[in-house]
């Protein structure tokens, strides 16, 4: 089994929603994506199965970047990307999403073990409630209790989690406070994640230089698909200084 460090560097991802990737936007994006180098395509994340394998199959004939699944719920549990989050909702205590549907995906998962990166999936309250908190019936962790989320992160750690992920929720009023991520990233070994409500170049710029090592975007590209070539310049400098 590959036990890289996932992702090796500073990345950036295009969160591709199946509910929302028309046709047209769909190839604007990953055209500028291809351009850009982003480093890898997210899909998944909706509320709903519709479209994720049609989403993967497109994706790959417009382009060459490496597709990981994050998946929504277990409908949206597919082999076909190249990579496949096994996210844990280590901030909740909704037993499903801590172990019951990993259960159940296991079976299904055992004959791609390779592809499987297991994340320790943290949900942090950054504005009103999102999408995200309701549909997993779990309770964020408050965005001014940095020492919860540094315990969290640990525990996702020490529990062997390969990458921890700072979630403000898909669309959320704010990203995830920097010194939250400070505190996380200065106190875990593992890769960190942080996504939700990013939506400008300073903000991808102030996110890696709180030590994310993959900054996840969407509907700041889908408003903006400029971000994304601007978010990708800003990673290769970080590259640079690394
Ligand atoms: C996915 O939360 C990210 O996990 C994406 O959030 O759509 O707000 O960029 P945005």
């Amino acid at each position: 089994m590959k036990q890289e460090r996932f992702p090796g560097e500073k990345s950036i991802a295009l969160l591709l929603d199946p509910d929302k990737a028309k046709d047209d936007s769909l190839r604007n994006i990953l055209k500028i994506a291809d351009d850009c180098q982003a480093d890898f395509i997210l899909a998944g994340g909706s509320l709903t199965s519709a479209g994720i394998g049609n989403l993967i199959d497109r994706t790959r004939e417009l382009s060459s970047i490496p597709i990981v699944l994050f998946p929504g719920n277990l409908l949206q549990l597919t082999t076909k990307a190249d990579r496949i989050m096994l996210l844990s909702l280590i901030s909740g205590r909704n037993p499903e999403l801590l172990i019951g549907n990993h259960v159940i995906a296991a079976p299904h998962l055992k004959d791609v073990r390779d592809k499987l990166v297991p994340v320790g999936y943290i949900l942090v309250s950054c504005g009103p409630r999102t999408s995200v908190e309701y549909i997993s019936q779990t309770e964020a962790i408050p965005s001014d209790k940095t020492e919860i989320a540094v315990a969290t992160a640990l525990a996702g750690e020490m529990l062997g989690l390969k990458m921890i992920y700072l979630e403000a929720g898909s669309g959320a009023a704010n990203h995830v406070p920097l010194e939250m991520i400070r505190s996380v990233h200065d106190n875990i070994s593992i890769p960190l994640a942080v996504g939700g409500g990013i939506r400008t170049a300073g903000e991808v710029k102030d996110i890696f230089a709180a030590g994310a090592d993959l900054i996840i975007l969407g509907n700041g590209c889908e408003k903006n698909p400029a971000l994304l070539s601007e978010a990708c310049r800003i990673r290769d400098e970080f590259r640079k200084i690394q």
